[in-house]
């Protein structure tokens, strides 16, 4: 018993959490008081049910508790739910590979992860868990459909999809990475298919006008991602007429500036307009055309924007006709032009667009310079010196030299526009075009509508039927759910089509008025599931909506969302997305679904990240099982700022565990008396303890835990110093400093600091889930103890000072070398080189030699 046993302590204390259910938020379950608390959401992503837990999952969950423990203590009520991501491919590959029900093997793995994540002691509310497989889950996937269908923001159409060969079944253009499956690596291929779209597109504009709101709390790269991926581009359309058509074609630019100087038009050859211009011309253009679009459609997105490709394409004998000067362009098309971006055609202006110019170049078309770059916009007006007078100026004329003019100059031979800026001349022709209705301002976005539709089984069924005449009838909400079929006897192996369709019992319907139909054999993306399940957290036992838009009031937004970076596009575009979706029905009164956003490092070793085919994994049941769970909470959040990577082999797990065992031991020197006046404390520890009091908060509130477990390792410290060599243990400030670091190790190391409450004889154990240390409460500093008595540490990295770090005088050696390798100024400096010496000379110096 007075030994530190990590394994004794979680024996100990988990049949009591189990049993005084400590977390559980359902309102039945809250107090007077708890209901009267401000209120926190600290939402972890959740997890797809693959095998057990692994360490990225340890690091994620203990850093998502230290936030939700810590505002406990704070004293607000606090939600932070937990569920499963269930429905998606691996389950159905496990089917197909060992003949196991994609159910079965799904639910066992929530069943081991459950339990481990119980073990791990995150703070999670169990009477809330969620899994996106369950019928009384994904009806509500088909309800939100069914709503954004009334809306028209459910829209099926045909059109070229990115199609992957290995799994057999349609991807989104956000799963489409760098030409490639994203989940299996195969080469992405196109495929013409008639799919469910949800039009994210309506929501751009308000996608990327509230990331504004978010700088500062999401990560500047998570924003600059979500901008790019929207790609807002402005500029113009322009109408132009085409000869033998009657409807003109137009043409989306960023540059209307350089009208003038348009030479010829491009269209995509992939789209309607590219074999509608074909087919109205001769025999022999028809047959060198369909040649070209057989030869474009093997090749993939990415080498079709690779602009160092040489240029290809067709004459397809038709000409436009330029608004603003009557000039007949040829049209051509080639597969530098994308079908699906702004109107699959554009204005070629070779002098100044450098696609366009190796396209004039490869096909002896003209170029027409339209804009003098050489011409001062701004600015002064440059010397010319008389040498340069005598020279033959170099030509900067792309026909020339191969180079496009892409900057801003002064226009000319463009008529009206002769002589203005670039912006200006934006401008005066958006007027002109404006006027004769041949054109006007626009805006286009990298961004496609959401895809939604997979050939695959282990999803939710889109809940359309079709008639006899294949017209789409909406299944009535009151039929909901549109439950998945058992799987036995459903073949999964990937064919192209969905498994749905052979299984008969499941697509044969009848309308809402009795006619026969056929249903949809489609699932949803999984995305769909994820994209709203923060709100089902809600009430997730609620069968008569998909949440209560009052506990939305109460709970919602999320305050802190915690999650690997992985997510950075696809599943937040969509939570956001989906958000104001709900917004504009409703249903909820914010916009954004998380408020604040962190994002966790990688757990690595030997600086690669952790795989079964590089043999390098660090299994965590066998760490908890070593180390006991609280020294690897304490480590990964000890190990550095939570963005950083960790690198398993860096950090010391038994350090950890030797700290905790410090601590645990002076909960049981403390005299027993619980009833000391702290006022009479040695006064030198009470300003330890008061400072890191003091501290401690904003240190976690900016995430840096690693600081916090640093600080409080200081503090156990000065304690020691005070019990061995000064007043000793029963001196009323070493309870108070013992309380302190208990309540603050409650955040990292629940068992520890559970137990250590207990021997300090304040774990109650009448007052119910109050008496936990989890809820002892943030004690508050004396601001008269705040006062002096510390020193400055100089930390040298080489010989040079690169930090003064304002410490206790009885700071240790192992804390003063963690305070200065977390400061970013020390970081720097050692600027990522090896570390091969440091010497620690508490509470005065730091140095560190690194590898050069
Ligand atoms: C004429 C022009 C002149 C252009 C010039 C550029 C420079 P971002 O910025 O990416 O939006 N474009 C338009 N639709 C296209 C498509 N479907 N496939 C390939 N290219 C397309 O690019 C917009 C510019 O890309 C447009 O402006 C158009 O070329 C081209 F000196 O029009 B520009």
């Amino acid at each position: 018993e007075n030994e530190y046993d990590p394994h004794r302590l979680e024996a100990l204390w988990a049949p009591v959490w189990d049993e005084l259910k400590p977390f559980a938020t359902l309102d039945s379950e809250l107090s007077d008081d708890e209901r009267a608390r401000p209120r926190k959401y600290i939402l972890d992503m959740f997890p797809y049910p693959s095998g057990d837990l692994h360490m990225g999952h340890a690091e994620v969950y203990a850093l998502g508790d230290v936030v939700a423990r810590y505002w406990r203590q704070r004293g607000f009520t606090v939600l932070h739910p937990i569920g499963w991501d269930s429905f998606g491919l691996p389950a159905e590959n496990a089917a197909i590979k060992r003949g196991a029900d994609p159910r079965e093997w799904t639910y066992a793995n929530i069943a081991q992860q459950k339990a481990s994540m119980k073990r791990y002691a995150a703070s999670f509310d169990w009477d809330r868990v969620l899994h996106t497989s369950d019928p009384e889950y994904y009806q509500w996937n088909q309800w939100l459909f069914l709503k954004m269908y009334e809306k028209g923001l459910a829209y099926r159409k045909a059109s070229w999809v990115n199609w992957c060969p290995n799994d057999q079944t349609v991807l989104a253009n956000e799963q489409v990475v760098d030409g490639a499956c994203e989940r299996c690596g195969a080469t992405a291929e196109k495929k013409k298919l008639t799919q469910w779209y949800l039009k994210i597109t309506d929501y751009a504009d308000r996608l990327l006008d509230d990331l504004n709101q978010l700088e500062g709390r999401w990560p500047s790269k998570v924003l600059t991602m979500q901008r790019n991926w929207i790609g807002r581009s402005t500029g113009a359309d322009v109408d132009f007429e085409i000869e033998g058509r009657r409807e003109p074609v137009t043409v989306f630019t960023t540059r209307p500036d350089t009208l003038y100087g348009a030479t010829f038009m491009v269209v995509a050859p992939d789209s309607d307009l590219a074999a509608e211009l074909a087919s109205g011309s001769t025999p022999e253009v028809r047959m060198r055309f369909q040649a070209y679009l057989d030869e474009v459609q093997k090749k993939t997105e990415i080498d079709r924007q690779d602009t160092s490709r040489e240029k290809t394409g067709v004459f397809l004998d038709r000409f436009a006709i330029n608004p603003v000067n009557g000039e007949r362009l040829p049209i051509w098309a080639a597969d530098y032009v994308l079908a699906d971006y702004g109107h699959g055609a554009v204005m070629a202006v070779p002098a100044h667009d450098q696609r366009d110019l190796d396209f004039a170049r490869a096909f002896d078309l003209p170029v027409k310079m339209v804009v003098d770059t050489l011409a001062p916009v701004t600015g002064a007006i440059p010397v010319i010196t008389p040498e340069m007078l005598e020279e033959e100026p170099p030509t900067i004329d792309p026909a020339v030299t191969g180079e496009a003019l892409t900057g801003d100059g002064r226009m000319i031979n463009s008529g009206p526009l002769d002589g203005l800026s670039k912006n200006n001349a934006i401008k005066r022709v958006i007027e002109l075009l404006d006027e004769r209705g041949t054109g006007r301002a626009a805006k286009t976005y990298r961004l496609r509508d959401w895809l939604i539709s997979r050939q695959r089984y282990w999803g939710t069924p889109i809940p359309i039927m079709y008639d006899e005449d294949g017209r789409e009838v909406p299944v009535p909400e009151d039929q909901l759910p549109v439950r998945l079929p058992d799987a036995a006897g459903i073949d999964m192996k990937p064919k192209g089509t969905s498994p749905l369709g052979g299984v008969e019992s499941f697509v044969s319907t009848t309308t809402p008025d009795g006619r026969p139909a056929r249903r949809d054999t489609d699932t949803m993306d999984t995305f769909v599931d994820s994209s709203w399940y923060f709100l089902r957290f809600l009430a997730p036992n609620d069968d008569t909506q998909a949440f209560d838009p009052r506990d939305a009031e109460k709970w919602a937004p999320v305050d802190q969302y915690v999650g690997g970076v992985e997510h950075a596009i696809l599943h937040l575009l969509y939570a956001r997305f989906i958000t104001k979706v709900l917004f504009d029905l409703g249903y909820v009164s914010f916009t954004e679904p998380f408020t604040a956003l962190l994002n966790q490092g990688m757990v690595i070793l030997d600086g690669a990240k952790m795989s079964k085919s590089k043999g390098n994994l660090v299994y965590f049941t066998e760490e908890l099982d070593q180390y006991g769970v609280d020294a690897v909470r304490l480590t990964m959040a000890f190990a550095g700022p939570p963005e950083d990577d960790i690198d398993w082999r860096d950090v010391s797990v038994t350090g950890s565990q030797k700290f905790l065992a410090r601590a645990w031991r002076l909960s049981g020197e403390v005299s027993s008396d619980v009833d000391v006046d702290f006022d009479e404390g040695d006064r030198a520890l009470r300003r330890v303890t008061h400072r890191f009091l003091a501290e401690a908060p904003g240190l976690v509130e900016a995430f840096k835990f690693n600081v916090v477990v640093a600080r409080t390792m200081e503090l156990v410290n000065a304690i020691r110093k005070t019990v061995d060599s000064g007043p000793g243990a029963g001196d009323p400030a070493v309870r108070e400093a013992v309380e302190a670091v208990t309540i603050a190790l409650s955040l990292f190391a629940p068992y520890t600091a559970e137990d250590m409450w207990h021997r300090l004889g304040r774990g109650d154990a009448a007052a119910g889930r109050a008496g936990l240390v989890a809820f002892a409460g943030w004690r508050k500093a004396d601001p008269t103890l705040l006062v002096d008595d510390e020193v400055t540490a100089v930390v040298q990295v080489d010989g040079k000072v690169r930090e003064r770090l304002t410490v206790s005088p009885r700071v240790g050696n192992d804390e003063l070398e963690a305070l200065a390798l977390a400061s970013d100024a020390v970081q720097r400096a050692i600027g990522g080189r090896e570390i091969v010496q440091t010497i620690v000379r508490a509470p005065k110096i730091v140095s560190i030699a690194t590898r050069k």
